[in-house]
């Protein structure tokens, strides 16, 4: 391989360890890092015993971070494409000039909201989604999406109908843990993942369930392991809340005084067959009802579930179904069970919030489906995506029908993709802007999801960027400026203010600007990093448009600000705030609540039970006769699994992987023994979508039927030679886009039916 980054080949330079964090889950632990004498280099890493949440703890992936900021692959200087399709590098001023004219002229010809934004962050950079405000709004564009919309959308939709926000578990304190479709040994998701779950085991007072038909590395440490067959979660979920309800297991008082729809529901499970459940799930009856009952004899339940059924088939409905499961035995505002959430931003408010202009589907969130997104460009419509900004993002490779998402790319009249290397997705579009990376710049997430005591962590850059590469700040407000939609004059007067008179006086001026011309608010992230960013100690320029949601989330939640330690009146406090991450290099606490605080965020101070398009689907789940599988695609894949070194397509160079490099098929041995496959066979594996060669590795954690491919593989990556060489499959080449949920159209990757064929090696 080409420049390949060793942590361990160069030693520290200094005893000096610098703050920052993992970006390779969206947990982003605190890291502690030595540099090699080059500056270049991460030489040793280690977990930060500083921060709020992760408390020194990191996993297996952390060590290999050096892998993502070294690459062979790095974007150096702006990109356009050729008539041939290939890439020649350009200055920035072409760049800007190009990019700001075409999407102008789109503008002004067929009207801002033909111009179509996709990303905004990945699982550690959040902040180009703030400064990408600039672009939009200075075109006009209506209309965004990003990955939540193929995975998160239908549970945020369900949440937000019950409870008026989004709701995560306390996995921490949980005396009953359940992990549903979801593997926390390797894909986390909850701080510490690892050795929460190993306490949880080892305590006798305390019990794992795990619904996965695989048995995962979860699934070994649990205490009951319910293999479900795959796709097939909905029935065992009903049956459970039916034996609740039909046992009369729920809890009265507290949902008379906390809930309404409790009548609904209960006459709806009345009347489902919890046997007919049991043999559609594959789960004997009794498994199914002693594991209900456990639920709901436990002082707290919290439950997290992820891909294996988002993913997957009836999966809003399972989203609800969970849901129920745990809210009619009270387990919702006290410890150990679940809370809404409260952080800086609202990252998950799952309101509905009309159609696509195109093929009309339902937006959750502000975001479009991704399933249907080459349909709103490959369409005669009027008001079909003529243009696209891609950021931080990589969606033909991520998002469903590779092959049609390259057609999709290719039919936009402009297409500007935002990144530090050159990804699939960048190979399709007419542009190609280099970011600095996460080392690069200041950086910070918004998944922040600890309660009753929440914390933020803004990371300081650790890397000096190389010639070439820009922020995205920067780039976004260099296309506003092109646009001519940044007032002249007005950073300097704002400079000005802040170097003369202070940080208060700015803010005075800031506020008074936006009140005085309200359309300004569309540039003043890039505003704030070309006023306020340059006067921040710890070249954390690129944390400025924090400041003013450092003032928003002040103003809306000024009691648990305080009770965490910050001063000031209304206003001040949103600069404390805002001082006090700037100050703290490995993350603070930043509000402190009390469980019974959550019913006061709460719409009207309750949750909802009955949504009753979701207890339509329940009353005919026992009619319904599931049939996933066919003749010609006997097998159920799981297009995408989390394994020990994935990590989205984040790390290109494969060499990143201890283990698994080419990221095999895994199947039962039993139904390769049948297909005549032996350990590290070749094998095709062919869906609708479809075909690809692949290698094959036995497994006893699979279950007949059911095989796996991992996610995030199938990247090129330069060789030793320099030339592109990919490695393993990109799952997406076998997936399309109507294979989704029916009212959020989030994919089932989980359950894509398919077929293996043995093949001769190198064939
Ligand atoms: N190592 C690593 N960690 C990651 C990531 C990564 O790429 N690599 N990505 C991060 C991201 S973006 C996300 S969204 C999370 C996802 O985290 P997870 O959802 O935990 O990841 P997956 O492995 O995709 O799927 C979880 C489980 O679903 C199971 N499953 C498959 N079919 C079914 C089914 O029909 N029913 C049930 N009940 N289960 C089923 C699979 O066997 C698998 O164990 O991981 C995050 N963490
Ligand atoms: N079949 C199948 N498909 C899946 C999944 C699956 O399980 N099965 N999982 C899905 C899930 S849950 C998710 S979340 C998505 C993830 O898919 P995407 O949302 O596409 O995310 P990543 O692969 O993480 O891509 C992040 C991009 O950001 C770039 N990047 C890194 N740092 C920076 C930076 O500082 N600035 C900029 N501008 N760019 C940067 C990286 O190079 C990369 O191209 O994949 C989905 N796709
Ligand atoms: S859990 Fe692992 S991959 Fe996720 S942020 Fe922490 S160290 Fe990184
Ligand atoms: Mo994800």
């Amino acid at each position: 391989m080409a420049d390949v980054p060793h942590t361990s080949s160069k030693s520290p330079a200094s005893d000096d360890w610098l703050s920052t964090a993992c970006i390779l889950c969206s947990l982003n632990c605190g890291v502690k890092v030595q540099l090699a004498g080059d500056g270049k280099t991460i030489a040793r890493t280690k977990g930060d015993d500083a921060h709020p949440a992760s408390q020194g703890y990191l996993c297996n992936k952390a060590s290999r971070l050096n892998y993502y900021q070294n690459r062979a692959d790095r974007l150096l200087s702006p990109m356009r494409r050729t008539a041939e399709g290939d890439y020649e590098a350009i200055d920035w001023d072409t760049a800007i000039t190009e990019i700001a004219a075409k999407l102008s002229h789109i503008r002004d010809t067929h009207g801002g909201d033909t111009i179509f934004y996709y990303g905004g962050g990945g699982q550690g950079n959040h902040l180009p989604g703030a400064y990408a405000r600039n672009t939009l709004a200075s075109v006009g564009a209506k209309w965004r999406s990003n990955a939540l919309a193929q995975e998160k959308t239908g549970e945020f939709w369900v949440a937000d109908r019950m409870f008026g926000g989004y709701n995560h578990g306390d996995f921490h304190h949980a005396q009953v843990a359940v992990f549903l479709g979801k593997n926390p040994w390797h894909s986390h998701g909850f701080h510490r993942a690892r050795a929460t779950i190993r306490e949880i085991a080892k305590d006798p007072q305390r019990t794992l369930i795990v619904i996965d038909p695989k048995r995962t590395e979860t699934a070994d440490l649990a205490d009951i392991h319910l293999a479900v067959k795959p796709a097939r979660d909905a029935w065992l979920l009903a049956g459970m809340v039916a034996t609740i309800v039909q046992e009369g297991l729920y809890n009265n008082p507290w949902l008379a005084e906390h809930t309404d729809g409790l009548d609904q529901v209960v006459e709806t499970f009345d009347q489902v067959d919890v046997e007919d459940c049991a043999r559609k799930s594959g789960i004997d009856a009794d498994s199914l009802r002693s594991t209900a009952r456990i639920i709901a004899d436990a002082d707290s339940v919290a439950v997290f579930e992820d891909l294996g059924v988002q993913m997957n088939r009836h999966s809003t409905l399972v989203s609800y179904l969970q849901r129920l499961l745990w809210l009619l035995c009270g387990h919702f505002a006290k410890p150990g069970s679940h809370f809404t959430l409260n952080g800086l931003g609202n990252l998950a408010a799952g309101r509905e919030d009309g159609k696509s202009p195109v093929v009309g589907a339902r937006i959750i969130a502000g975001l479009v489906p991704c399933n249907v997104i080459p349909d709103e460009v490959l369409s005669d419509h009027p008001q079909h995506y003529r243009a696209m900004i891609i950021e931080s993002g990589n969606p033909v490779h991520s998002l469903p029908d590779s092959q049609r998402w390259r057609q999709a790319m290719r039919a936009l009249e402009c297409s500007v993709v935002i990144d530090v290397a050159m990804t699939e997705t960048a190979r399709q579009a007419d542009y190609v802007l280099p970011a600095t990376t996460q080392y690069e710049k200041a950086e910070a997430t918004f998944f922040n999801f600890e309660f009753p005591d929440n914390y933020f962590h803004v990371r300081r850059p650790i890397f000096s960027p190389p010639v070439g590469p820009l922020d995205e700040a920067e780039i976004h407000m260099r296309i506003a400026e092109a646009l001519g939609c940044v007032p002249a004059g007005l950073e300097d007067e704002l400079k000005q203010t802040l170097e003369t008179e202070g940080r208060t006086a700015f803010r005075d001026a800031v506020f008074a600007k936006l009140a005085e011309e309200p359309t300004l608010m569309a540039i003043a992230p890039g505003l704030l990093y070309r006023t306020l960013g340059p006067s921040l100690p710890h070249n954390l320029r690129n944390a400025a448009a924090l400041w003013a949601v450092c003032h928003q989330h002040a103003m809306a939640s000024p009691d648990s600000v305080r009770a965490a330690g910050f001063e000031g009146d209304e206003m001040a406090l949103g600069d404390a705030l805002f001082d006090g991450l700037i100050n703290s290099p490995s993350g603070v606490i930043i509000s402190c609540e009390r469980w019974p605080d959550i019913w006061q965020r709460m719409p009207g101070g309750i949750a909802h039970l009955a949504l009753v398009d979701l207890l339509e689907d329940v009353a005919t789940l026992n009619t319904e006769l599931p049939e996933e599988t066919s003749d010609q695609y006997p097998l159920l894949l799981s297009a995408g699994e989390r394994r020990a070194y994935t990590a989205n397509t984040i790390i290109r160079n494969p060499q990143w992987r201890k283990k698994d490099i080419d990221g095999a098929l895994y199947i039962n041995p039993k139904d390769a023994a049948r297909l005549n496959l032996g350990d590290g066979s070749a094998a095709r594996v062919a869906t609708q979508g479809g075909s690809m060669d692949v290698v094959v590795e036995l497994s006893e954690r699979m279950q007949q039927g059911h095989i796996s491919l991992p996610n995030g593989l199938g990247l090129s990556y330069p060789d030793a030679e320099g030339q592109p060489r990919t490695t393993g499959i990109a799952p997406n080449e076998l997936t399309w886009n109507e294979l989704a949920d029916k009212y959020v159209g989030t994919p089932w990757h989980k359950s894509v039916p398919a077929r293996l064929e043995a093949i001769e090696r190198g064939h």
